[in-house]
């Protein structure tokens, strides 16, 4: 495999009109969840994914499965279980693409994976294990030593560790997300933050401090994901600033985070520079916001390649 995640998905209802929910009578049915986000986003761009996972047995958790499946992903770590309800996210959207999501996932089907599940086996092969704030999130007690578990089988066997803490506070206190990020990022490699994201964790909006606390905690990559404004990468001590590329419009803001990461870690794969990945990542994102639906915009390469202009677009 070359990327391994570990997280939550759900139904996804998006609403087919802008506006407060209240008001909103009709939704298409769709799925998203961070982690599933970025293995879909990793497949579309070929790389062998598996994505870690528990839902429910139920129509709900056979439609999610079978759609990662559909898109490649490897499901033989996601199991149906019976007990847990597929969980249910509802999504606001305004014109410009911001919005809010409400969740309905405090009993999540992940609460039955433990941390026997995480066996050695899982990594065997694989080049990058990539988390997110979000799983250890929904049970900071119980999945925060899961994570911890994947990390340790994951280091054992040469794999590179990224870190999304995708910090969603409609599911824990910054104070709570600071203490167990912090806790994990020894561990990491790369760390790909929001910069909403990096102030929680360092106390610091300035690219250098940050960089700074990062390196002093063991880390040898970081990136900064500042949306609209483009994204600022260091590396070894070497920083990048890359500027944002504009989307041809803006829909629906959410999933950018998750296709820009999908964008950095196929290119880091591929050995390319530190400005390239960023550029492949920034261009992904742009791409994410123009489609409505968590995981719908997430490009497949050769769409990124005719965006980058490596490829031709041949309309008929
Ligand atoms: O990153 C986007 C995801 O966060 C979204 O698809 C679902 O809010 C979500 C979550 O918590 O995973």
């Amino acid at each position: 495999m070359d990327v391994i995640t570990i997280g939550d998905a759900m139904v996804s209802m998006q609403p087919q009109t802008e506006g407060p929910m209240r008001f909103v009578n009709a939704f298409d049915r769709k799925a998203g969840g961070a982690e599933f986000n970025l293995a879909i986003g990793c497949a579309r761009l070929g790389l062998r994914t598996t994505w870690v996972s528990r839902l429910g047995n139920d129509e709900f958790g056979r439609f999610i499965r079978n759609f990662a499946r559909g898109e490649g992903v490897d499901t033989s770590e996601v199991k149906l279980v019976d007990g847990y309800p597929t969980s249910v996210q509802f999504k606001e959207v305004y014109e410009g693409g911001g919005g809010q999501t409400f969740y309905y996932r405090s009993n999540s089907p992940t609460s039955t994976l433990t941390e026997e599940a995480i066996s050695a086996s899982i990594f065997n092969g694989g080049q990058v294990l990539h988390i997110t704030g979000v799983f250890m999130a929904l049970d900071k007690k119980k999945n925060v030593p899961i994570i911890k578990k994947a990390i340790r089988h994951a280091k054992e066997q040469g794999l590179f560790i990224s870190l999304d803490p995708n910090i969603r506070l409609k599911l824990w206190e910054k104070e709570e997300a600071r203490e167990a990020l912090l806790d994990i990022l020894p561990e990491v490699d790369l760390l790909l933050a929001g910069v909403e994201e990096a102030e929680i964790l360092f106390n610091s909006v300035d690219p250098d401090i940050i960089f700074q606390k990062c390196r002093a905690l063991g880390l040898t990559s970081v990136v900064l994901k500042d949306g609209e404004n483009g994204s600022i990468g260091w590396e070894n001590g070497e920083t990048i600033i890359s500027p944002a590329v504009k989307a041809q419009k803006v829909v629906d803001t959410v999933g950018a985070g998750d296709g820009f990461d999908a964008g950095y870690l196929y290119s880091w794969l591929q050995g390319w520079t530190l400005e390239k990945r960023l550029h492949m990542a920034n261009t992904i994102g742009s791409m994410v916001v123009g489609v409505s639906g968590d995981n719908e915009g997430l490009p497949y390469l050769d769409e990124v390649l005719i965006q980058l202009g490596e490829k031709e677009f041949i309309e008929r």
